[in-house]
């Protein structure tokens, strides 16, 4: 094995030291001067492997091996910088240390491929901090939504493009570095599985073979406030009533389709959040995906249906729905999961293709040119935790794999 896991270990054990803020588990949101601190690491990392390192208009880092024919594609390898509140030290680091390392092992090994090879750390693909997900991504192919850089805001109600712009980055430039069909060769992402599949199953890789379909919302329930104790039940426009109603209905219909479909709400905020007050207004999210669009349309169906009967039953209610993220579910390339296949065969890993219940920056690259997924195992299958965890091995193992599938690839 070419690979090293101690050096693995360094990476990621160094990178989890860069915390956008102190608390539980792994806080490092992007566009923060502990972003900043992490995309330095591996910046600097990238150029002691012989990399050409170049930060791209969202902050995008983007390490180059140069190949023979650099008119050729690139193939790219990587995954996301950014964690979520209170996360794992895995989620995304795992793909750019494997990505990082693959490409120590073409310096060590003194090879210049003939296609360029590139590792990549992609900001924003969580999406807590924006309210919506897969950013860097989908700036990069030209899928953001209209005008999303300044619409969509944090909690200090600052836009996308003003932390960029105080990130020392310049929005405009977005729509100019955007790459399009043919620009990349493929796309490869290791990541964690983030479920039980392989722990349970003694498994030690996972090949990808599609990603589920999601859909993320905000539904914004308005009512009328009074005092919790003197107003009958009778005389109220609960919003939170209306919300606990509508979860319920998303929820249920989720798990009667029984197609693994699933349904969650996450972020609920009430107004004015006092607890003697009925709340006049409640926001809430509602993140559903599925391998079946049919189904997530079905669920949203039944939401929509119990906030009309709620507005119905009671005209002080009203409510808006809007959409924050949409992604289609995706089938991996059948010939790059054939390669990696080989790989590990070659490896004797034990493994098994399987579907990712977790959406990855991936699914927005397929849309522009072949993609493909490796997993490695998640410790009783817990992840967007504190307990995350995998075992340096397993990752050391799959940045083997992912390393002896880019040879081939950038050889072609
Ligand atoms: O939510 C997801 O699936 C990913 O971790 N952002
Ligand atoms: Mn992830
Ligand atoms: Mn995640």
């Amino acid at each position: 094995m070419i690979t090293k896991t101690e050096q693995i270990k360094k990476d990621i054990t160094t990178i989890a030291r860069f915390q956008s803020k102190k608390g539980r588990g792994c806080n490092r949101f992007s566009y923060t001067p502990a972003f900043r601190q992490a995309a330095d690491y591996i910046a600097e990392e990238m150029k002691k492997a012989g990399l050409t390192v170049r930060e791209n208009a969202v902050g995008a880092i983007l390490g180059t091996l140069q190949g023979e024919q650099p008119e050729l594609a690139p193939v790219v390898s990587g995954s996301h910088l950014d964690s979520v509140p209170e996360g794992g030290n895995f989620d995304g680091i795992a793909g750019i240390c494997a990505a990082l390392e693959a490409a120590r092992a073409f310096h060590d090994a003194g090879i210049r491929p003939r296609r360029s090879f590139c590792c990549i750390a992609i900001p924003e693909e969580e999406g807590p901090q924006f309210g919506s997900g897969l950013f860097g991504s989908r700036a990069m192919c030209g899928q953001l939504y209209d005008d999303e850089i300044h619409r969509f805001r944090n909690a200090q109600g600052q836009s996308i493009a003003e932390v960029l712009t105080a990130y020392g980055k310049n929005p405009e430039k977005i729509a100019s570095e955007m790459i399009h069909k043919g620009d990349w060769a493929a796309f490869l992402e290791l990541h964690i599985e983030q479920g039980p599949v392989l722990d349970r199953e003694h498994l030690e890789l996972g090949i990808v073979e599609a990603i589920v379909g999601l859909k993320y919302y905000f539904v914004t329930i308005k009512g009328i406030s009074n005092h919790a104790g003197a107003t009958p039940m009778t005389m109220r426009a609960d919003t939170v009533l209306a919300m606990a109603n509508a979860v319920s209905a998303g929820a249920d219909t989720a798990l009667t389709l029984g197609d693994g479909t699933v349904f969650t709400t996450g972020m609920i905020q009430t107004h004015p959040g006092a607890g003697n007050i009925i709340p006049d207004k409640t926001v809430f999210s509602i993140d559903c995906r599925s391998r079946n669009m049919n189904s997530i349309e079905t669920v949203m169906k039944a939401v929509k249906a119990s906030l009309e009967t709620s507005k119905k039953q009671n005209s002080g209610l009203s409510y808006t729905i809007e959409e924050r993220l949409h992604a289609d579910p995706v089938e991996m390339d059948q010939s790059l999961q054939s390669l990696l296949e080989t790989q590990t065969q070659l490896l004797h890993i034990p493994y098994k293709r399987m579907c990712s219940g977790a959406g990855h920056d991936t699914m927005v690259f397929n849309h522009l040119m072949p993609t493909a997924m490796i997993f490695v195992p998640s410790r009783d299958g817990r992840s967007h935790v504190p307990e995350e965890w995998t075992d340096y091995r397993y990752i050391q193992q799959g940045a083997e794999v992912l390393y002896q599938t880019l040879r081939h690839l950038t050889a072609q």
